[in-house]
């Protein structure tokens, strides 16, 4: 490899094409609503396509809704190199979750090339699908199906508020991205490398540049569905009444007094609370509500996710209440070959770093089931995120891609 690509890397390339792709999707408070398999995500992965086939790389996509951009190594045999995030956004996401892992690794690609460097190891660039799970639950479903960790089937099934499942919105984007290659699912990875936004306040609040990240925590989702009966607000007696909504709400005071913890290690978050038939003069007859669980010790979160459905079924009251586990994943470790890699190249380019745990989940949670692999951070402000007003820098984010570009070079160079 010529001279280190981390010089070739553009800021003010990067720091347009972030520009422009929050303008797919943008809300009028400044974030981003890019929900999977929608028209904004489908444009936001043509200007990825643009992009990347404007310097050369080849584009491609599978079954399961990931986007791929090609810079072909020379040895066409060897099992490539893949970096990459995703493009989905929460219904009030920021401008970087996500996008940030996607372009740096683009920007990365695109500085080996302007460096004169030919990998031997063919680099993947992947824009994976439905990372986020607002639209579709659970998340990160392109991943684990690339990785064999979910069947399509599995996935298909899933359904959006608007009654449309995966399966036919997979469909949907396949017929209008059907000039762009398919390619056959999964396939093996030599190492996969995934830059993204910490999603917490520690790098900033410690002035570090890029997080080496250790590993992620553990994350159990579950679906909770509470059936009562609608009554009439005014005629129906309370003592006769089946109201699930009443029952939820006891439901969720009992979950919360259990997840409590003085330390605040336990994350124990109801984000969606979907009442039927929500309006105003009927007794609820339906709720349906989601957990997300987090932990980083995986015994404490077996423990923890082992109790809610006992504790649902006490607090259920005249209702019947169904607990369904979306999503089970364990806290890991990422192989310190990887810490290391990325560690040195950090070093080497003088930049303020330490090493942390990510306490979001990502699709590298995935490729780690697959093959060595390994996260970049780079600081949020204030830790601010899924939020609108998320923000990071230009030049942290040319840091964290300067990182990225060497160590994609240095791992699509070595032989095993
Ligand atoms: O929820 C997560 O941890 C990720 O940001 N989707
Ligand atoms: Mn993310
Ligand atoms: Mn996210």
């Amino acid at each position: 490899m010529s001279a280190r690509p981390s010089r070739r890397v553009d800021q003010a390339r990067l720091w347009q094409r972030h520009e422009a792709m929050a303008r797919l999707g943008a809300t009028a408070s400044g974030g981003v609503n890019r929900p999977a398999l929608s028209d904004e995500d489908v444009a936001a992965c043509r200007l990825l396509i643009r992009w990347g086939e404007a310097i050369g790389m080849q584009a491609s996509r599978d079954v399961a809704g990931n986007v791929f951009l090609r810079l072909q190594g020379s040895d066409a045999a060897a099992a490539p190199v893949l970096s990459g995030s995703h493009l989905d956004s929460q219904p009030t996401g920021g401008k970087y979750d996500g996008v940030y892992g996607v372009l740096a690794a683009l920007e990365a690609c695109e500085a080996i090339v302007e460096s004169g460097g030919r990998p031997r190891r063919s680099i993947d660039v992947v824009a994976w699908m439905n990372e986020e799970g607002s639209r579709f639950a659970p998340g990160m479903m392109g991943s684990a199906v690339f990785a064999g960790a979910r069947s399509l089937a599995d996935i298909g099934a899933s359904v959006d508020n608007g009654g449309e499942s995966v399966a036919g919105a997979l469909a949907r984007v396949a017929t209008a991205m059907a000039d762009v290659r398919l390619r056959p699912l999964g396939g093996s990875v030599h190492a996969y490398v995934e830059a993204h936004i910490e999603q917490g306040p520690l790098l900033e609040r410690m002035g570090k540049t890029i997080g080496v990240v250790s590993g992620i925590q553990g994350k159990r989702t579950f679906r909770v569905s509470v059936v009562g009966e609608a009554a009439h607000a005014g005629t129906s007696r309370r003592a006769e009444r089946r109201d699930a909504l009443l029952a939820a709400v006891d439901m969720v005071k009992a979950l919360a007094g259990r997840m409590h913890d003085p330390q605040d290690i336990v994350k124990f978050t109801v984000g969606q609370f979907t009442v039927t038939p929500n309006a105003p003069s009927v007794v609820p007859s339906a709720v349906s509500f989601s957990i997300d669980l987090r932990h980083p010790d995986s015994m404490l979160l077996r423990q923890l996710g082992d109790a809610i459905e006992g504790l649902c079924r006490e607090a259920a009251g005249p209702c019947e209440v169904r607990v369904q586990e979306l999503s089970t994943a364990m806290s890991l470790e990422f192989p310190s070959g990887m810490r290391q890699c990325i560690e040195a190249a950090a070093a080497r380019l003088g930049l303020p770093h330490t090493e942390l745990h990510s306490a979001a989940g990502h699709d590298a949670r995935y490729l780690h089931g697959i093959c060595p692999s390994g996260m970049v951070f780079i600081p949020c402000h204030l830790g601010i995120t899924h939020n609108e007003a998320e923000s990071i820098t230009p030049e942290d984010a040319t840091a964290g891609a300067r990182v990225l570009a060497d160590v994609l070079a240095e791992l699509a160079d070595r032989s095993a």
